[in-house]
């Protein structure tokens, strides 16, 4: 059955690829999944219908036949545990991976999120400028760390990996930032990540999306 995932009518990342649909298209694209895409604008995100599949009035959903579930950590995992591909075999090495999809989601997304989020809508308090530096020290941090354990390997744990999918997104999230580009090695991960074809089936998938919007 061909799942149906939801995404932004019009992403305020005009194209950019940074809304987490981009991460279940690139996971169903590595895995050779066909899906439909459902647009939503933001008044329709709120609306009891889409509030029904999503609590939290967001995207990405992801139904497949009476399986309804959201967040896309969770998304990325069910495809990656119902097609061959993105875990690995062997328990240990699935286990691993699973760890990395967590380190992805748990500790590197929150302070790049909590850079964002201060940018978008703190940008007017007073504080503002003082707070930056305290935030980017903290995203910098994570990168070095994360920098030390990739090291010059190509993914983080032998062969690419959901892990790695999530990984190479949140680090996308730090485009424009120049905070990555301190990170040779972290660049060229994330550059590794975008030549996959599957990636970039999805970033054209996402981007037609925003082109179309343009009329
Ligand atoms: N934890 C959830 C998940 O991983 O699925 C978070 C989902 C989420 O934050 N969805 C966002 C959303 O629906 C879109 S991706 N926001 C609308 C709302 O909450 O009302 C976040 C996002 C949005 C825009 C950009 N951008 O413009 O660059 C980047 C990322």
């Amino acid at each position: 059955m061909t799942p149906t995932i939801t995404a932004f009518a019009r992403s305020p990342d005009r194209g950019r690829g940074l809304a987490r649909d981009m991460r279940v298209r690139w996971a169903l694209e590595e895995v050779g999944q066909a899906y439909d895409t459902r647009l939503l604008s933001f008044d329709e995100m709120k609306q009891p219908a889409h509030l029904a599949l999503h609590p939290f009035g967001q995207i990405p959903t992801y139904q497949e036949g009476d399986l309804a579930i959201f967040e896309s950590g969770a998304i990325v995992l069910h495809v990656a545990q119902t097609h061959a591909g993105l875990l690995p075999e062997d328990a240990k090495a699935r286990a691993r991976a699973a760890m990395w999809i967590f380190a992805a989601l748990n500790t590197v997304e929150p302070p790049i999120i909590e850079r964002e989020q201060a940018r978008y809508h703190e940008r007017d308090e007073p504080w503002h400028e003082a707070r930056l530096p305290i935030l980017e020290k903290r995203i910098r941090g994570r990168l070095e760390q994360l920098s030390g354990r990739l090291s010059n390997a190509d993914w983080l744990d032998g062969t690419f990996s959901a892990g790695d999918l999530l990984m190479v997104t949140v680090l996308r999230r730090l485009d424009g930032s120049g905070i990555l580009e301190t990170f040779p090695n972290l660049c060229a991960y994330v550059a590794r990540g975008k030549a996959r074809p599957a990636y970039q089936r999805a970033f054209e998938a996402q981007r037609a999306v925003f082109t179309a919007s343009q009329g």
